[in-house]
């Protein structure tokens, strides 16, 4: 039986790799941060009791930025691949905590190469990093693909460049079989809330049924090519399956801006959309909202900037070309734009619709029948 080690096994892609390399037949094990509240809900459908003799999904504590857990794991599992998801992966996060993304983030990824040189496991297991689209940054040509050259806007972009070469040093000086997936935006219903497209259907969601009055947004012109999570992690997989080791762009090569989002959700909703300062960003400035409305007429949802969500500096277009996976790979993209504001539009609503009822009738209708 292979075995899978996954760092960032809790966040999105995480979980959605765990489940997939299940369902390959892997003996999957997990590295999961201490944290004082759980952190495993996206993971609990997978967990099996530590007493369980033939159990195939394994979680330890560890840490990127703790070399001593990293090694201690690795020399425990002795996998045959090791997906690096793990990351402080939020990019306006990372103007505020510049130096642990870089510690995360870069220093984390060659923590882990490290530790498979050391334990002499540099030959046998195959190691995945999770690069991004976020390296194209400032863009240098339209559409982005692996010749790219790359031109990072923010500490977390910084810090996944480190990542990246680093991955294609340990390629070259060792002849490890270590890729990159260069991988554009992902989403789903798995989405962390602060994340646009998930704060968007979110938002929406709750606002359609009263629980929430406004949108707050940043930058609404912002445009990027926006995939589904399930389709992307089996590419992950993939670039471990081949006979040499290459790095891949994976993208759906479809762009929308933040603004078309939110149109598309609230079309799926059937909401009827009103956006504070569109007449300044018509015309071509991005609207400030000094003060959020306080009066909102019965049936209007309000959409409104407020600067707080701008970046120092932005990354305004993304478009991917992945023409090189699907030649190599097979690639194509299963969910198209629709399809996955549909899906995240309906998970959000259904789980607004649980706090509705825990609103109105409290967590009593929740409890077990007496
Ligand atoms: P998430 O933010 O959902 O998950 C990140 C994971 O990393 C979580 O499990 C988190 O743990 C863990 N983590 C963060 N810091 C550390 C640390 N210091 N030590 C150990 N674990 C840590 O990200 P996604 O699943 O969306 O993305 C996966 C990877 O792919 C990330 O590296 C991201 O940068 C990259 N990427 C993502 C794209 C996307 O569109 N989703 C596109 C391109 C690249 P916890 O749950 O405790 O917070
Ligand atoms: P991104 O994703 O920065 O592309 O990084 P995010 O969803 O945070 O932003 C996308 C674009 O939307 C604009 N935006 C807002 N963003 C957030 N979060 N909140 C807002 O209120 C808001 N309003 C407008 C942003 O300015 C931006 O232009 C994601 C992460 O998953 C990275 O880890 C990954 O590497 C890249 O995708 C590819």
């Amino acid at each position: 039986m292979k075995k899978a080690l996954i760092t960032g096994v809790t966040g999105q892609d995480g979980a959605y790799l765990a489940e997939f390399l299940l369902k390959q037949g892997y003996e999957v094990h997990g590295i999961k941060r201490r944290t004082s509240l759980f952190n495993t809900d996206r993971i609990n459908h997978l967990y099996q009791d530590p007493h369980e003799p033939q159990r195939r999904f394994i979680l330890h504590h560890g840490d990127l930025t703790d070399s001593s857990s990293l090694l201690r794991i690795i020399q425990q599992v002795q996998p045959d691949e090791l997906y690096n998801l793990a990351a402080q992966s939020h990019v306006a996060v990372s103007f505020e905590e510049p130096e642990y993304t870089a510690n995360s983030d870069a220093l984390g990824t060659l923590r882990l190469l490290e530790a498979l040189r050391i334990l002499g496991l540099e030959k046998t297991t195959r190691f995945y990093q999770a690069s991004t689209s976020e390296l194209y940054g400032l863009v240098q040509e339209i559409p982005q693909r692996e010749t790219t050259p790359f031109y990072p806007r923010s500490p977390y972009a910084v810090a996944k460049l480190y990542a990246y070469w680093i991955t294609v040093n340990y390629r070259e000086a060792y002849g490890m079989y270590a890729c990159n997936g260069i991988l554009f935006n992902h989403e789903s219903p798995l989405r962390g809330e602060t994340f646009v497209t998930r704060k968007i259907t979110r938002a929406l969601a709750r606002i359609k049924l009263g629980l929430q009055n406004c949108l707050y947004l940043g930058n609404l012109s912002a445009k990027r090519d926006w995939g589904h999570a399930r389709d992307y992690v089996e590419m992950q997989w993939l670039m471990l399956q081949q006979a040499q080791p290459e790095d891949f762009v994976i993208a759906t090569g479809e762009q929308h801006s933040v603004r078309a989002f939110v149109e598309a959700a609230a079309a799926e909703l059937g909401i009827r959309l009103r956006w504070e300062g569109q007449g300044v960003e018509e015309q071509g400035i991005i609207a400030g909202l000094s003060e959020p409305s306080a009066h909102l007429a019965v049936g209007d949802v309000i959409v409104a900037v407020d600067p707080r969500y701008f970046r120092p500096a932005e990354v305004e277009t993304l478009l991917g070309d992945p023409s090189k996976a699907k030649e190599k790979l097979g690639w194509t993209p299963r969910v198209r734009f629709a399809e996955l504001v549909r899906e995240m539009v309906q998970a959000d609503y259904q789980a607004a619709q649980r706090d509705e009822l825990v609103r109105n009738h409290g967590y009593s209708v929740f409890a077990p029948q007496e």
